[in-house]
């Protein structure tokens, strides 16, 4: 049975960026670190940018709020608050966003069937049982990616940018704090998304790096140029509406491909992994070589928050600084 997730309590920076490469998951459980500190070691693993956004955290916020409650005056519960949510990658039309994604359990509901697991597919194990012909082939080619959902593979709408902004938390609202204006902030802080705007980062750096693109249309590497060596695969499946060679051309076997890796990597469970949440345990995933997704809806009559941050490879951990898509 191939690793796919690695259980540690170490906060050596450098075995989790380790773990990252070599495992792509990193689940700490009873670490015994405060909150104060955790934003600490996470400040000292990767570079955070604070997302400007309603349901950000107020004394630590590289966090935002991930809760079906409200969370502000107005009423507005936090991000993703609700609803299932798909298969999806935080990567999303920002291609050179946030490499790693942490989340922690900070309010869990304790009663039966309640805790709503987030369940994780990992494609670095996955990748290492690929023939070495099969490997090579995927290293060359990139998938076209859309935000027209009638364009895709799919042909259906991922509803995660909007998933817990619902009506009825937001009747009677005065316009500044309307739905729309919700999903504005969220777009404004995924536009201004860069490595360079990063709080910790190091200007004096800011030359290695190539300008983060922002665009809703574009080709990504199948196989990520991955910034600290992981070999994997970058499957967003809902916005790939083509497979395409290095001269972006449509390869004959592109549907195919598509439906083996959807098959292997989120029809299969074989390169899941389920966290069941309790309070304080904390999720790092590479997000180059990962999706996740949440099953079950959050219901009304429990709380639960989780803190999300996400965050880049720092420069002394990256064997390039070039697009990793
Ligand atoms: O609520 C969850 O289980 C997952 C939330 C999520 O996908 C995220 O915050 O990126
Ligand atoms: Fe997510």
């Amino acid at each position: 049975m191939r690793e796919v997730v690695a259980f540690t309590k170490s906060t050596d920076r450098e075995e989790i960026v380790k773990l990252l490469k070599d495992v792509g998951i990193v689940v700490m459980r009873d670490h015994g670190m405060s909150l104060s500190q955790y934003n600490d070691f996470l400040l000292d693993v990767g570079y955070h940018q604070h997302p400007k956004v309603w349901c950000a955290h107020k004394e630590f916020p590289i966090f935002w709020r991930v809760n079906n409650q409200a969370v502000d005056d107005h009423g507005h519960e936090g991000l993703f608050g609700k609803h299932d949510i798909d298969w999806h990658s935080n990567i999303t039309y920002t291609q050179d966003s946030h490499e790693v994604v942490c989340i922690y359990g900070h309010k869990i509901p304790t009663g039966s069937g309640d805790c709503s697991p987030t369940t994780y597919s990992n494609t670095v194990p996955y990748f290492k049982t690929l023939p070495k012909d099969v490997q090579d082939r995927y290293k060359k080619l990139y998938t076209k990616w859309t935000y027209d959902s009638a364009k895709t593979f799919e042909s259906r709408f991922i509803n995660i940018h909007r998933a817990g902004l619902d009506g009825e938390a937001l009747a009677g609202e005065a316009k500044d704090t309307s739905d729309d204006n919700l999903n504005h902030q969220i777009n404004e802080n995924a536009k201004t998304q860069s490595i360079h705007n990063a709080i910790n980062f190091d200007p004096s750096n800011n030359h290695l790096y190539k300008k983060g693109r922002h665009q809703y249309e574009g080709y990504n590497r199948l196989s990520p140029k991955h910034p600290v060596g992981a070999q994997g695969l970058f499957f967003n499946y809902l916005n790939i509406e083509d497979i395409v060679d290095e001269n972006y051309n449509p390869v004959d076997d592109g549907l195919e491909i598509y439906n083996t890796l959807k098959q292997d990597l989120l029809t299969d469970n074989k390169y899941h992994y389920v966290h069941e949440w309790q309070e304080t345990d904390i999720v790092i995933a590479d997000q180059l070589t990962g999706v996740h997704r949440r099953d079950h809806g959050v219901p009304d009559s429990v709380e639960r928050e989780l803190l999300r941050a996400t965050f880049w490879y720092k420069t002394q951990d990256r064997i390039h600084y070039d697009y990793s898509l």
